[in-house]
C-alpha cells in the first residue's frame, strides 16, 4: 500500500536528517528522570527565568498595562503603576493599530523600529535606517527567514563555526543547504583563525560548493568567546574578498563579563573599516530580548538589521515576512523597551539600573566559578567564559570510558553525560550537539543556575567526575588536544 504523506517514511529527509541537540537525547531523559521524582538541574537550555533569574521590572509593568488597557482608565492606576510605565505604555500603544490583539506590519511596528535604529546608532556611531530593520519571534525566526533567502540548493555553502549553536546546522538541513564548517581554535581561547577559513572554503570549493554566507556568534556558543576588533575586522574583509553575506549573530551582546575585550559590533566595525568595505560586505545582524539581563526568552522578540542589501532584496524578505503576516506584538513591545529602557532622572530609572546590574555581576561571578569550577576536575580543562551564558569545558575521556560507551552504543561524551545526568540531576548537551574535532569531547552547561546553589553544583560534578576518571581510568596523562 502507497504510503500517506505525514508517514515517518515518506517524510522530508531534510526533516528526518536535521538533529537539534539542545533539546535532544540528554534532555529528554532528564526530562523523563524529573517525572520519576528526581531533582533536575536544567543547565542544557540558555533559558534564564526557568532557572530563577526575575523578570525586569519596568517593562513587564508596560507590557501588563498594553495587555489590559482598561487598567489605564482605572483613577487608582497611579497607585499601581508608576508615571513612566504609564505613559510607555501609552506610548506602545499609541504605536500599535489596535493594541496587543491586533497584527502589526509584518516588519514590525515602524515605531519600535525606529527605536532599535536609534538604539544601534547610539551603540555603533554610526546612522540606521529603520527600513532596514525587522522585528521577529526571537532571533531564531530572523536567522532562518535569511537563510532561506541564501540557501538555493544543496550545492549552497553556509559557513558555520564549529563548535556551533545548532540553529545553524538544524536550519542548513531543513532547508537542504551544506554546512560548510571552520573550526575555532580552542588552545587558542576558541579564537578564529583566517586562514582556517581560507581552508575551509577552499575545501567546499573543490567539492563544487558555492560558498554564499559566513556565520559568526559574537559572543560564542557553546564557546563563550568574545571576538576582538582586529579578528571582525579580518573576518569582514574575508567577507568582501569572497562576497560572501556575514550573518552576525550578536544575541549575547549585554553578556559581557571581562573588561578586555567589550563587546564591539559588526556593524560598527564595518563603518569603521571605510570604503570600499563599508559600502561593499553585506551583512545581516541579529539580537533578541531572550539573553542578556533581560533573558526574556518567552516572548520571542528579536530583530535584524540589514547593512548593503539591495532595496529589491529587502522587498523580497519583506513579501516573505508577510507570509507569516506579523510577528508577536507584545514582544515587539519588549524589544522597544530593551532598545529604549528609563534613562537617569526616569522614575523607574533606579529600579532598572539596579536590577539589571544586579543580574550581570552575578553572572560574571557565575562564569568565574563554573571555569575555575571545572579546571579544578581531573581531565577536565575549560576556557574562561568571557561572554554568553555557556562553559564549555572539554572532557579528557579514558580509552575505557571511550569502549564502555561503544558497547552501550553510545557516543562518547554523550555516554558520559547521561551518567552525569544519572548521578547528580544535571542536564547538559554533549558537546557532539555543536561539532568538536574528531576524537575530543566537551560537553555545554549554562551559568545560570542560582548563584547560591552554585559550589553545590560545581562539587557535586567534580565528584561525580572524580569517581568516573577513577572507574574508567588507565593512567594516561593528560594533554590537551
Ligand atoms: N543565536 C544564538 C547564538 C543562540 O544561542 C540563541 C538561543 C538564538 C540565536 C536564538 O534565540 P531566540 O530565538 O530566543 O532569540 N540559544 C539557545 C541555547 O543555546 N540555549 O537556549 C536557547
Amino acid at each position: 500500500m502507497s504510503l500517506k504523506a505525514l508517514d515517518y517514511e515518506s517524510l522530508n529527509e531534510n526533516v528526518k536528517n536535521c538533529q537539534y541537540a539542545v533539546r535532544g537525547e540528554l534532555y529528554l531523559r532528564a526530562s523523563e528522570l524529573q517525572k520519576e521524582g528526581k531533582k533536575i538541574i536544567f543547565t542544557n537550555v540558555g533559558n534564564p527565568h526557568a532557572l530563577g533569574q526575575k523578570p525586569l521590572t519596568f517593562p513587564r509593568q508596560v507590557v501588563a498595562l498594553c495587555q489590559a488597557p482598561f487598567l489605564l482608565d482605572d483613577p487608582n492606576i497611579g497607585m499601581i503603576f508608576p508615571a513612566d510605565a504609564i505613559a510607555r505604555a501609552k506610548h506602545y500603544l499609541s504605536l500599535t493599530s489596535g493594541g496587543l490583539g491586533a497584527y502589526s506590519d509584518s516588519r514590525g511596528i515602524p515605531g519600535v523600529r525606529k527605536e532599535v535604529a536609534e538604539f544601534i546608532e547610539r551603540r555603533d556611531g554610526y546612522p540606521s535606517d529603520p527600513e532596514l530593520i525587522f522585528l521577529t519571534d526571537g532571533a531564531s525566526k530572523g536567522v532562518m527567514q535569511i537563510l532561506n533567502c541564501v540557501i538555493r540548493g544543496q550545492k549552497d555553502g553556509i559557513l558555520v563555526p564549529v563548535p556551533q549553536y545548532p540553529l545553524y546546522s538544524a536550519t542548513i538541513s531543513l532547508l537542504g543547504g551544506t554546512l560548510v564548517p571552520y573550526y575555532l581554535e580552542e588552545s587558542e581561547n576558541w579564537g578564529l583563525d583566517v586562514n582556517n577559513l581560507r581552508q575551509s572554503v577552499a575545501q567546499a570549493r573543490s567539492q563544487g560548493i558555492t560558498v554564499r554566507a559566513m556565520v559568526i556568534i559574537n559572543p560564542g556558543n557553546p564557546t563563550g568567546q568574545c571576538l576582538s576588533e582586529s579578528n571582525l575586522r579580518e573576518i569582514l574583509r574575508f567577507c568582501c574578498d569572497e562576497r560572501l553575506v556575514l550573518l552576525g549573530d550578536e544575541v549575547y551582546q549585554q553578556n559581557i563579563y571581562q573588561d578586555e575585550r567589550p563587546f564591539i559590533s559588526s556593524k560598527k566595525v564595518l563603518m569603521d573599516m571605510g570604503a570600499p568595505f563599508s559600502k561593499e560586505v553585506q551583512l545581516i545582524s541579529f539580537h533578541t530580548v531572550s539573553k542578556g539581563y533581560w533573558g526574556e526568552c518567552g516572548q520571542r522578540g528579536g530583530y535584524f538589521e540589514m547593512t548593503n542589501i539591495p532595496p529589491r532584496t529587502v522587498e523580497e524578505i519583506y513579501k516573505v515576512a508577510s507570509i507569516a503576516l506579523s510577528p508577536n506584538v507584545s514582544a515587539q513591545i519588549f524589544m522597544g523597551l530593551m532598545v529604549s529602557p528609563p534613562k537617569p532622572g526616569d522614575i523607574s530609572y533606579d529600579q532598572f539600573i539596579r536590577e539589571s546590574k544586579g543580574i550581570l555581576e552575578s553572572l560574571r561571578r557565575r562564569a568565574r566559578m563554573m571555569t575555575d569550577g571545572f579546571n579544578s576536575c581531573k581531565n577536565v580543562v575549560c576556557n574562561f567564559t568571557e561572554g554568553a551564558m555557556y562553559s564549555f569545558p572539554q572532557i579528557k575521556l579514558p580509552s575505557k570510558a571511550i569502549q564502555a560507551a561503544k558497547q552501550a552504543g553510545k557516543v562518547p561524551d554523550v555516554f558520559y553525560c547521561l551518567k552525569l545526568l544519572e548521578a547528580t540531576g544535571i542536564s547538559t548537551v554533549p558537546g557532539s550537539g555543536f561539532g568538536q574535532k574528531e576524537g575530543v569531547f566537551h560537553l555545554r552547561t549554562t551559568i545560570l543556575p542560582a548563584e547560591e546553589e552554585m559550589p553545590e553544583i560545581m562539587d557535586s560534578f567534580k565528584k561525580f567526575n572524580d569517581e568516573f576518571m577513577s572507574q574508567y581510568g588507565d593512567n594516561f596523562v593528560y594533554s590537551r588536544m
